[in-house]
């Protein structure tokens, strides 16, 4: 069995294993002394997992990781020096101390991150492993995960995802018999994890991992089956973890005998008994790398220690990436361009989205549409009608019913080198698709300290109008506005919709692009030339003189109208769209506000915690001096979206409401 592979090989893997196992020791210890802070999910025990897999794949091959990952990122080729120095959150660590014990990334090195989130980085690898296959490369991806993860939704979705796409990943459950304290005996209806497999049509193969060799002959299959693009494995590893959970667990819900069962048949003890029984290896050579491993560790500690914390002002950096913007094709507004004299045509809001997903997958061929029924169905409110028949399945690309994956799949797709615009039904779904949008998409660039972009477009739509109630009405923004690390656009007109949607696609940040379901059939004018629209500017729809009101998406048109009927009254309202309300042009907002002294914020959404009452705070804080009333909202009520015509526009702001409003404070 050993004949197979060369010295150094062998030696390797040792070495590896052995580097994991002393990294953890020294960490614990630091830990323990309190020098270092933060998570203690020790690989300890499970060793031969993370060196076996990873012992099968490329350098440019792909990796995701779990809370449990720091055995992945060393076998990956992780520099113990800047891996022990982020785990001391020292300005000189892989994430330069954002990320931590439970977030260490090394992307360069095809280590897509870690997630302290449990089951959030399956549906990632899934997408990493679509990227691979759109983009026609050979390599693949592994994607650890434990037991635990096993019963997360992410795995459901993303295996039969990368199962019937035939996605080049190997998912890799490191069963170590317990998520935290609930034993998989408890947790499973059944002893082998691999047997789920079969749900998804794929094969579920099991390796002992407690050893080396057997989990890297393994995982090579299932590697050499995906770079022939027949699909995905699952593969369970049985291993043990030697420590708790983390170290305050007691580990109550376990046995001392059971500890030393799985002891005896420790990977490490092992592995270098069978090279020395081989002759292949000497005790005094395995003490001469045992000591050339401690002096490595011994290193990286000292690095780790010397290095200097990160200054408190880098807090604030690696949230965004640079907000694109093109100079040439960049155009401010519509009265811009019609003040440039351009030869402009009537669209509609649908028609507009529609062109601009059509020139940006025409203009770079890394952009592509997922998302449930968008290829022959053309979209649940037809935005990508013709799309399917002009760019074909692959670029145009229904999924099943599965927004945690494709959310999770579209940010991993966006790591590794693809613009996907994933498209969320109904805002209402997203729900489902949080973890992957807030705690991934937005956070990943940050956690990992500005080493990775996800430019990802989650382009969805929301509001009433429709009498299709509380499930599919939704105003959901703020729920964004408040995550760090994700952009909210929410246009309101043909103009502003295609040439935002066309800037979404090209900036590097994840962007979620909300549209209105009862502005689809708008129309508006569009240059009929190519043009983007700035991210971070609002646009003055109405100029006045008395009262400044701030309204975005469908109630743009509701506030216009107000306006109208109160300048017969002689009262001259600005309305001001601030388009995108993260970035958010609050200039133009506080600029006009210290003109007419008077400000309403008007949005759909309910009114508690809605972005109005973020609006009213700024113009407070910037220019309270100036205001002489206070800043009104009117909103959605606080209540779930009613499907009765009648019950349903009463909980919506109305033309009258905003009119009342305005003549309350002037
Ligand atoms: C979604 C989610 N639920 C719960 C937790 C708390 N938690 C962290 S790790 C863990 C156990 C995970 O078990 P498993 O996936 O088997 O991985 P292991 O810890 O055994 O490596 C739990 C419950 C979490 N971090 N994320």
């Amino acid at each position: 069995m050993l004949e197979k592979y060369t010295l150094e090989e062998l030696i390797g893997y040792l070495r590896q294993m052995m580097r994991i196992r002393k990294f953890e020791e020294k960490y614990m210890d630091l830990l323990m002394r309190d020098i270092a802070k933060g998570a203690s999910h020790l690989y300890i025990g499970q060793e031969a997992v993370a060196v076996g897999a990873i012992a099968t794949i490329r350098k440019d091959d792909y990796i995701t990781s779990t809370h449990r990952g720091h055995g992945h990122c060393i076998a990956k080729g992780a520099d113990l020096k800047l891996m022990m120095a982020e785990l001391l959150g020292k300005a000189t660590g892989y994430c330069k101390g954002k990320g931590g014990s439970m977030h260490v990334a090394d992307v360069s090195s095809g280590n897509l991150g870690a997630t302290g989130i449990v089951g959030s980085n399956i549906p990632v690898a899934t997408g990493a492993a679509l990227s691979i296959k759109m983009r026609g490369s050979d390599q693949v991806v592994l994607c650890f995960f434990g037991d635990g993860a096993a019963n997360t939704g992410a795995f459901h979705e993303s295996l039969n995802m990368a199962a019937i796409w035939k996605l080049p990943v190997i998912y890799i459950c490191e069963n170590n018999l317990y998520g935290m304290s609930v034993s998989v005996k408890r947790a499973f209806p059944f002893e082998d994890i691999a047997e789920r497999a079969k749900g998804y049509n794929i094969p579920g193969v099991i390796a002992d991992g407690m050893d080396v060799l057997n989990v890297k002959e393994t995982v090579e299959m299932a590697v050499e089956r995906a770079r022939r693009g027949e699909g995905p494995t699952l593969v369970e590893c049985k291993t043990y973890r030697y420590y708790g959970h983390s170290l305050s667990d007691p580990r109550r819900y376990r046995t001392k005998e059971e500890e030393e069962y799985w002891r005896s048949k420790d990977p490490i003890i092992r592995f270098s008994k069978k090279l020395i029984d081989a002759g292949i290896l000497t005790e005094e050579k395995l003490k001469m790398l045992e000591e050339e491993v401690v002096r490595e560790i011994n290193e990286a500690e000292q690095f780790a220690l010397n290095s200097p914390y990160p200054s408190p002002e880098s807090a604030y950096e690696d949230v965004y990436t640079d907000i694109y913007v093109d100079p040439k094709t960049s155009i401010r507004d519509l009265s811009t361009a019609k003040k440039m004299g351009l030869k402009m045509r009537k669209i509609n809001y649908r028609q507009a989205l529609n062109e601009a997903l059509r020139e940006e997958m025409l203009r770079d061929e890394r952009v592509f549409i997922m998302g449930e029924d968008v290829g022959i169905y053309g979209g649940a409110y037809g935005v990508t009608r013709g799309l399917y028949d002009e760019f074909g399945p692959e670029r145009v690309r229904d999924t099943p019913i599965s927004e945690a994956a494709i959310a999770g799949a579209a940010a991993g797709a966006a790591m590794t080198g693809m613009r996907p615009v994933a498209e969320i039904m109904y805002i209402d779904f997203i729900t489902l698709a949080m973890d992957q949008i807030v705690n991934i998409a937005a956070k990943n660039r940050y956690m990992f300290g500005g080493k990775s972009i996800v430019p990802a477009v989650y382009r969805t739509q929301g509001g009433a109008g429709r009498g299709i109630a509380a499930h599919h009405s939704g105003s959901l923004e703020a729920w964004f506005i408040h995550s760090p690390g994700i952009f909210v656009v929410m246009p309101s007109t043909p103009f502003d919709a295609k040439g935002l949607l066309k800037t979404c696609i090209r900036d590097n940040n994840p962007i979620l692009f909300i549209e209105h379901k009862m502005l689809y059939n708008v129309e508006g004018e569009v240059p009929d030339v190519e043009y983007t629209v700035p991210l971070g500017v609002a646009d003055i729809k109405r100029v006045g003189t008395d009262v400044t009101i701030i309204a975005y998406s469908r109630m743009v048109h509701t506030a216009l109208e107000a306006a109208e009927e109160l300048a017969k009254e002689g009262i001259e309202a600005e309305v001001i769209d601030p388009r995108t309300l993260k970035p958010l042009d609050i200039n133009t907002i506080i600029n006009s506000v210290k003109k007419t002294h008077r400000a309403i914020v008007v949005h759909e959404a309910c009114k508690t915690c809605g972005f109005g009452a973020e609006i009213a705070s700024l113009v407070m804080e910037e220019a309270f001096d100036y205001l002489d009333a206070p800043v009104i909202r009117v909103a959605g009520a606080d209540v779930p979206i009613p499907m009765s015509p009648v019950l349903e526009t009463e909980v919506i702001p109305s033309k009258e409401k905003i009119i009342d409003a305005v003549k309350k404070i002037i």
